[in-house]
């Protein structure tokens, strides 16, 4: 019961996309709570202690935030079939998630124009601490839409290896690639409908994963991921991490936070840590003792 995936998210997020195809990949069945796309979002920021992206995924009252930690932690829990085989695929995320991202986020909401919900709008300015500037996003798009064309290029020449996959199979380096194809073609399908055949192979590729689907979700209520947490035990063990650079030991009061949007501190009492992890103890009278498990790169730890 307590091993069952939990797993945060809402149908429209890019970010979700990635994980919902690694369960599809891996055949799993997991527990689909879906949380609101803006603030506030309090069964949520209960577990985590303040980080609010989507998506989070729980196991018992372990909570990984990010999709970069989410995925490793799917591939370690469950490594048939194993989709993180090639050296570079979690690099490859950063490739999708900030300079690929940065490029469709404009093409899209400047196409939306004034159709985006005034209350999304401010949620989002108050995510990336700047204006939601919608004329500027609009005046970019055809900026943007070369930029998208040139990453979509990227995918490719990756697949003109042959063998169908970015990698040597099915893995983490499509799921990564895969995100703003979709994200792009969800929203603004003319844009892809514009944008896509010119790359027939990037455009097989792309049927090959929607094809690959989502494992098996059944739905589950906040409200019930929050019991579930609070009546389980976090199973992270302490580890001191020797190579720890700053010398960041467990029983440490840390506050680990996203460098780029969304930075909100998430406080809690270092447990363990690598060059690819952290893991913080937290308690909150909601959920109880829970840990919840980041990723280094990408994430800021300050003592205290
Ligand atoms: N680095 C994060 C990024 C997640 C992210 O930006 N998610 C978007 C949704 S796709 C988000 O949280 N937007 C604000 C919100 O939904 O409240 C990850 O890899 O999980």
């Amino acid at each position: 019961m307590t091993d069952e995936i939990i797993f945060h998210h809402y149908p429209t997020s890019p970010f979700s996309e990635k994980v919902r195809l690694a369960f599809g990949m891996k055949g799993l069945k997991w527990r689909a709570v879906v949380q609101p796309s803006i603030m506030p979002k309090p069964h949520l920021t209960a577990l985590t202690g303040g980080y609010r992206k989507i998506p989070v995924m729980q196991i018992g009252a372990d909570i990984y935030c990010d999709t970069q930690i989410i995925l490793s932690e799917i591939e370690r829990r469950v490594s048939d079939p194993p989709i993180m085989q090639g050296g570079m695929g979690q690099a490859i995320g950063f490739w999708a998630d900030r300079v690929f991202f940065q490029a469709s986020v404009p093409l899209i909401f400047g196409a939306l124009g004034d159709k985006v919900d005034p209350a999304f709008r401010k949620d989002r300015e108050a995510l990336s601490g700047r204006p939601f500037d919608v004329a500027q996003m609009k005046a970019a798009v055809p900026i943007m839409r070369e930029q998208w064309r040139a990453h979509v290029g990227f995918i490719d020449s990756a697949l003109q290896s042959g063998g169908g996959w970015i990698g040597n199979g099915p893995g983490i380096e499509d799921i990564h690639a895969h995100m703003n194809v979709w994200f792009v073609a969800n929203f603004v399908a003319d844009e892809a409908a514009r944008l896509l055949p010119e790359f027939p192979r990037v455009q097989d590729w792309y049927a090959r994963m929607n094809a690959i689907g989502h494992g098996t979700p059944t739905p589950m209520t906040p409200e019930e991921a929050v019991e579930i947490a609070k009546a389980s035990t976090p199973h992270d063990a302490e580890h001191e991490d020797g190579h720890e650079p700053n010398g960041l030991k467990p029983g440490q009061a840390v506050t680990v936070m996203a460098d780029d949007y969304g930075r909100d501190p998430i406080k809690g009492t270092l447990v363990a840590s690598s060059a690819h992890r952290i893991s913080i103890a937290r308690n909150d009278p909601a959920v109880g003792d829970v840990v919840v498990h980041f990723p280094r790169a990408g994430f800021w730890v300050l003592p205290g």
